[in-house]
């Protein structure tokens, strides 16, 4: 099932939330800032280990860790791409971002997962194109999942909102 909300990913009591990361898991701005902030050390210590562990996270991949103090008993965190013109790979990227974090819940036994517009703002990604690839993903991946139950988009602007009602509706 597929649901569109508009409003603040951090706040949703889902069973994972997805943060728009980049490689160096390491925190940032946009949606990575308020996860970290309101999710508080727990989470940026389980990405120290990670990173570590595996030298940070390429594009188009996902990890996870704990929600610490988010209502989300997860986060996994993955990294779309920049947003360089459109010829460097960028949709499939982004396509494997979205899969990546899906087949991590799976892995996790996770029923419920709320993703941002991954790569949308600081990244760059046209916005209309980023919800197509977005939601065709996910629709693939749930006709053919028995562990994800529910997929719900969380769109903090307007513009992407109103992109997604009319792309999940059509
Ligand atoms: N809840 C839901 N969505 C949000 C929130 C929120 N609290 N805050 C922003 N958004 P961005 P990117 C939306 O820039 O483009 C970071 O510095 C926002 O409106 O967060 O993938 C990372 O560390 C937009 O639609 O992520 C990376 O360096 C969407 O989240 C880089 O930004 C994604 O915007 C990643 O850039």
């Amino acid at each position: 099932m597929i649901e569109l909300q508009r409003g603040d990913i951090t706040k949703m009591e889902v069973d994972a939330i997805v943060n728009a990361a980049n490689s160096s898991l390491l925190g940032g701005g946009g949606v990575d800032g308020a996860i970290h902030r309101a999710g508080g050390k727990a989470i940026l210590d389980e990405c120290m280990a990670i990173r570590n562990r595996q030298g940070g996270c390429p594009t188009g991949e996902a990890v996870i860790t704990t929600g610490g103090n988010l209502p989300a008993r997860y986060v996994i965190h993955t990294v779309g791409p920049v947003w360089n013109g459109g010829n460097k790979n960028e949709e499939s990227l982004l396509a494997s971002a979205y899969q990546n974090s899906l087949k991590l819940a799976t892995a996790n036994q996770i029923k419920t997962i709320a993703f941002p517009n991954i790569s949308t703002g600081i990244y760059h990604f046209p916005k209309q194109k980023a919800a197509e690839i977005a939601v065709k993903t996910v629709k693939d991946f749930l006709a053919a999942s028995d562990v994800v139950e529910k997929v719900i988009f969380v769109c903090y602007d307007e513009e992407n909102f109103k992109i997604y009602e009319r792309v999940i509706g059509g």
